[in-house]
């Protein structure tokens, strides 16, 4: 869209299923872009929405119900909660965060279906659903799995492959099985309304080549999906929980969740607007986290129906072919509303070299994040900014995390915002100075400084975020170039008026990163704002040299960053390992023996014995040899636990010995018994002791 046309922007972000907290996956993915995004354009003056909330309803929400024995109200509740707390505390600048559980999104998606029902869009068909006879419910979407027709991938989805990214329709899967009863599923015949998609191909078509400069990965999508033809997709299901089908003979059945949650977009700039006419403080801020500040009286059909406005939806690559083809179908067949302008997806972040898995606890979730490293937002954001995965997947580690902090927020930006704050107190008294005759060497940043905000503005404006944040750290390497060219702590000594030009332009450059900065590092912009005592925030101003006036007084200057050291990454390290090390020790529990008859356990002499000497056995690595008080003798035996426990350790440890086990030579040592270890996932062994002392030869049975 040509700049000069828009009047108005409605940027939203995908709306995180409210099944658990938000991890950095999502952060880097969708919303730190789009704040990025709308921070800049809010900065450029520019009138936008900033559009957001929890999709509550569909399968995830009553599947994690299930497994909780909770109601998904529970679910969502809380989750709503966690998450909306998160992203404010991460300054996720939302006009509003609602949910598709309020009344005005039930009543928004009811509208718009009945809508399309009564212009007859639909085609109502009856199909065979896969039924689940055990827990006597229909299996839609995520309630069932099986192998991906197209790539084999054994976990897909009824609606849609995560390793591949196709839609499926459940019926498509091989060997499908419940996720609810893990059996597989009979046929069952229902009443379904099915959105004719392939009516749509040609204006489709027209749509997306109309959008040639959007990124290559959902150009590419959009394209496949239009080659292989698109077929009828069924926009309500069989379940309980989600939006009430709106029309006769529809009972016991809710709106497919991929049709209500991109209405929920919708639904949310309404509540929104409500909220602004109104004008007086409602305890429906609090729930939709809404700006109160920013909201004021709109009207949202200018944001979805006016060929001014700007629709940019900020996703994930899952959810490519929701946002490009099918809500634009939708649109299309309602009328009246506006088209996406852009799609900006990214692609997925990894953590440590693995997936992102929620199941598997492999994540960093922003919830534990901000336990614990408090204050610290910027850096994630930093981070994550710096690799987000806008063409590739990519990867996030905590060495990395911990590098891009202490190299680069503390080493070049902290440190050159540091430097001249601390010598204006020295020698100024913290006043600005006076800008005096200008040197070849003044004249040269100042000119590369101008150039930067037009730069940063046109990656910013592409959706190439990675590109504008390193130019603004850019600004900083400036910045620390020309104090070390110019010398202002040596040339002190022998001319003052000198010292001054070159303070003065470094505050500006300073202030000027203030600026550009803010759109990434919010936190940090607020604190550089409070030390220069300036209020900026307008993009306009960025590349001026005379943002701070002469003798205007700095605030005593704080540090905008910290180092991070080696144990508090080593910590997270150690987190994300102990759950690695949780899921397999789930996954290695060897299967149960075969039955055995009571006298064959009978048979076992089971005794508490006191280890009373232990040496290693010599040229062996694992073995001890131990003498053992078994309250009827004392004997030895040898065993393998040397890598476990030093022989010093053990003395006067009680243990479990099987006793009647024929003596048998090891290493020429006749060893009589053995002890009962518990051997763990790793193959780490422990002693199996009595909790309280007891007396040797207690019988253990
Ligand atoms: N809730 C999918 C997801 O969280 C979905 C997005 C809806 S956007 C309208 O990945
Ligand atoms: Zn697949």
């Amino acid at each position: 869209m040509d700049n000069s046309k828009i009047k108005r922007y409605t940027v939203t972000a995908a709306l995180p299923y409210t099944n658990g907290p938000v991890h950095i996956g999502h952060l880097a993915g969708v919303y730190l872009p789009a704040d990025t995004y709308v921070r800049y354009l809010r900065s450029n003056k520019r009138e936008v929405k900033f559009i957001c909330g929890s999709d509550e309803n569909g399968v995830p929400i009553t599947l994690k119900a299930k497994k909780e024995g909770v109601t998904p109200q529970e679910i969502v509740d809380r989750y709503h909660k966690i998450i909306g707390d998160s992203f404010r505390e991460f300054g996720i600048s939302f006009d509003i965060y609602h949910r598709t559980s309020s009344l005005t999104h039930h009543q928004t998606a009811e509208d718009f279906f009945e809508k399309l029902y009564n212009d007859g869009v639909f085609t109502e068909e009856i199909t065979e659903q896969y039924y689940d006879e055990k827990a006597q419910t229909f299996l839609a979407d995520r309630y069932i799995t099986g192998t991906c027709p197209k790539c084999g991938n054994e976990n897909a989805y009824g609606d849609q492959c995560e390793s591949c990214g196709s839609t499926l329709n459940a019926t498509d899967l091989i060997n499908p099985k419940s996720t609810l009863s893990g059996e597989p599923p009979v046929r069952k015949e229902t009443k379904n309304w099915f959105l004719p998609l392939d009516q749509y191909e040609d204006k489709l078509r027209a749509y997306i080549e109309s959008h040639k400069e959007w990124k290559p990965n959902v150009y590419g999508q959009c394209q496949s999906w239009l080659n292989a033809g698109l077929q009828p997709r069924a926009m309500t299901r069989d379940l309980d929980w989600g939006v009430k089908v709106p029309v006769k003979g529809a009972e016991g059945k809710v709106l497919y969740v991929w049709f209500d949650a991109p209405i929920g977009y919708i639904s949310a700039t309404k509540e929104l607007s409500n909220y602004g006419k109104m004008g007086i403080w409602n305890p429906i801020a609090e729930e939709y986290y809404i700006n109160q500040i920013n909201t004021t009286s709109f009207d949202w059909e200018d944001y979805w129906k006016d060929e001014e406005t700007k629709l940019v939806h900020f996703i994930g690559k899952d959810n490519i072919v929701f946002h490009c083809i099918i809500f634009p179908a939708m649109l299309m067949a309602h009328g009246g509303y506006t088209l996406a302008d852009n799609v900006p997806a990214n692609e997925f972040l990894n953590l440590e070299g693995q997936k992102i898995s929620t199941s598997k606890n492999w994540a960093v979730w922003l919830n534990e994040y901000l336990e614990e490293f408090k204050d610290k937002q910027d850096i994630l954001r930093y981070v994550l900014t710096a690799t987000a995965p806008e063409t590739k997947d990519n990867d996030f580690t905590w060495k990395d995390f911990q590098a891009r902090n202490n190299n680069e927020l503390v080493a070049i930006l902290g440190n050159f915002v540091n430097r001249v704050t601390v010598l204006t107190h020295k020698y100024f008294d913290g006043k600005v100075p006076t800008l005096m005759e200008l040197t070849d060497v003044d004249k040269a940043v100042i000119e590369e400084l101008q150039g930067y905000p037009a730069k940063i503005s046109s990656s910013i404006e592409n959706y190439r975020f990675r590109e504008a944040l390193a130019e603004v750290m850019n600004v900083a390497r400036l910045g620390n170039k020309y104090l070390a060219e110019t010398e202002p702590w040596k040339v002190i000594k022998t001319d003052e008026d000198r010292v001054r030009t070159i303070l003065n332009i470094a505050l500006q450059i300073a202030a000027n990163i203030e600026i550009l900065i803010e759109p990434f590092l919010p936190f940090t912009a607020d604190k550089l704002m409070k030390m220069l005592n300036y209020g900026g925030h307008i993009w306009e101003d960025a590349g001026s040299i005379h943002l701070l006036k002469r003798g205007h007084q700095l605030n005593e200057p704080v540090l905008l960053f910290s180092k991070i050291e080696d144990e508090e990454v080593q910590a997270q390290i150690d987190k994300l390992n102990r759950s690695k090390l949780a899921n397999e020790t789930n996954a290695v529990v060897s299967p149960v023996k075969e039955n055995i008859q009571f006298e064959q356990f009978g048979a076992m002499d089971i005794r508490v014995a006191t280890i009373v000497a232990a040496e290693k056995v010599e040229k062996t690595k694992k073995l001890l040899k131990l003498t053992l008080d078994t309250g009827l003798d004392e004997r030895t035996v040898v065993s393998g636990i040397a890598e476990y426990y030093k022989p010093e350790d053990i003395i006067g440890q009680q243990v479990s010995l099987l006793v009647n086990l024929a003596p048998r030579e090891i290493k020429g040592i006749v060893s009589q018994g053995m002890i009962l270890m518990a051997e763990d996932s790793e193959g780490k062994l422990s002693f199996v002791s009595p909790v309280q002392k007891t007396n040797n030869g207690a019988v253990i049975r």
